[in-house]
């Protein structure tokens, strides 16, 4: 089509749930010229810019705003620097957008003129988000490390409500709420809190008591987020995950990392094959919980307990399969304070996993590659940059996302997204990855009691 004698506008919009807000802003936008292209955001870019809560795919909001007759063209906009390169790409006349942006797009008037449009008040897609597909009542199980981090960043989360809690010492209950009064009920009996109209619940307790609150929680048709690793034995594992298959409910662990816009990123760049073919992963975790005065018992867990899980998934998100694997562990007081694992896989690719809870080290990870690598600065766990480094450095480029809070509102957003989208699984860790990424915490295991049974 030749543009040449078009009046174009352009506008930006994550249009969930195309409303009439929507619809009203478009046709402004339209009156002020004859050729109307409309940029919906993508799923990542809205997760890096904070909206958590879409509630439909990119494909099904770029379809919605398509079979609007006075749109002329849709795109999809995927980062932030894409506004300025469209309007010389489209030699847009008029960027248009509603008056709740006032200022923020002023940058663009170097560019094109910038016209911002009045809002439609009283409707909005969170409303119609919640009045369509309801809120969904989570609790908590246990006081865990992570517990209050996850009740402030569930805060953002507005397709979830969570106001319950148990935990078996009804004194730390009754403090918790005193600090966090949204989180109305305390319970200091599991079959009593799972009684209640809770439809999802979040586990953070001792590793050992995953496995049977775990089940129960399935048992009585609850969706389940639960710290990794979720059981510690592969019978156990099995076992839930048949479960929760047969019930129908949604069971995740919380590695937030694989949520992170930056990790999601990252894994879509690796497979343009910029780096070549990929030999190596390498990631590194370590964190000293005794200089951060967590109880005995805590690191008496073991390192590879608490900490493998997060170089695992990159190591298994990368290189599948994993066919061999050694560790090199070491011993303080009955429990691992470090292990190198070395795994190998599919095409003699090599994994290296190193943990540790009594020594400290750089928590970077780099992807080694025939052409160049992949170099993720630490704390790569909490994906926020990424370099593609090649032979000739000045080759090399660098993506970056910010995320909001500490992380964890992406994966709750996620969880909420699948239960409400009737997923029983998520693309980001399927059931094949949840038991390749525990199974390392399970080998390992055996491989101790093989030793210990040699050694006596
Ligand atoms: N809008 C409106 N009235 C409403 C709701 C939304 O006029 N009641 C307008 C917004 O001002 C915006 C457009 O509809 O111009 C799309 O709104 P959203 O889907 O909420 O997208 P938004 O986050 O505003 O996208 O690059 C993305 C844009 O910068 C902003």
């Amino acid at each position: 089509m030749n543009l040449k004698n078009k009046k174009i506008v352009i506008t930006y919009g994550t249009y969930d749930m195309l409303h009439e807000g929507h619809l009203n802003l478009l046709k402004r936008a339209k009156a002020l010229g004859n050729y109307l292209i409309v940029g919906v955001t993508d799923e990542n870019y809205d997760r890096s810019r904070g909206k958590l809560n879409v509630s439909q795919s990119t494909q099904e909001r770029v379809h919605a705003v398509e079979a609007l007759d006075f749109v002329d063209k849709v795109i999809i906009e995927k980062h932030k620097k894409q506004k300025a390169s469209d309007m010389v790409k489209y030699d847009v006349d008029i960027f248009a957008i509603g008056d709740d942006w006032v200022g923020a797009f002023d940058y663009l008037n170097e560019y094109t003129h910038v016209e911002y449009l009045p809002r439609t008040e009283g409707i909005s897609s969170t409303q119609l988000r919640q009045e369509q597909i309801g809120v969904i009542k989570m609790g908590i199980v246990g006081l865990g490390r992570d517990t209050q981090s996850f009740v402030d960043e569930a805060a953002f989360v507005s397709s979830i409500k969570l106001n319950r809690i148990y935990a078996d010492d009804f004194l730390a209950i009754k403090k918790f709420n005193k600090e966090n009064p949204q989180i109305e009920y305390g319970h200091d009996n599991y079959d009593d809190f799972l009684d209640t109209h809770v439809q999802a619940v979040y586990i953070d307790t001792a590793l050992k008591k995953h496995y049977m609150l775990i089940k129960k929680a399935l048992q009585a048709g609850k969706h389940v987020l639960c710290e990794n690793p979720i059981a510690l034995e592969k019978k156990e594992m099995k076992e839930l995950l048949s479960l929760a298959k047969n019930n129908k409910v949604l069971l995740l662990p919380a590695l937030k990392t694989a949520f992170l816009p930056a990790f999601k990123q990252l894994l879509k760049e690796l497979e343009k094959g910029e780096i070549g073919e990929i030999k190596e992963v390498r990631a590194t975790r370590t964190s000293l919980y005794r200089e951060k005065n967590y109880p005995e018992s805590f690191m008496a867990q073991g390192a590879t307990n608490i900490l493998a899980g997060y170089p695992t998934l990159l190591i298994h998100k990368v290189l599948g399969k994993r066919k061999n694997t050694t560790f090199f562990d070491q011993y303080d007081n009955g429990f691992d304070i470090s292990n190198l694992i070395v795994t190998q896989h599919q095409n003699n690719t090599v994994g290296v996993a190193r943990v540790a809870t009594g020594a400290k080290s750089e928590g970077d990870a780099v992807i080694s590659g025939t052409k160049g690598y992949v170099y993720i600065p630490a704390p790569w766990w909490l994906t926020k940059e990424f370099y593609f480094k090649f032979e000739d450095a000045h080759k090399s480029y660098k993506f970056k996302y910010e995320f909001e809070g500490c992380g964890l509102r992406y994966m709750i957003a996620e969880f909420a997204s699948l239960i409400h989208r009737g997923k029983r699984s998520s693309e980001v860790l399927r059931p094949t990855d949840i038991v390749a990424i525990s199974r390392i915490v399970l080998d390992y295991r055996d491989h101790k009691e093989n030793r210990d049974k040699k050694e006596h």
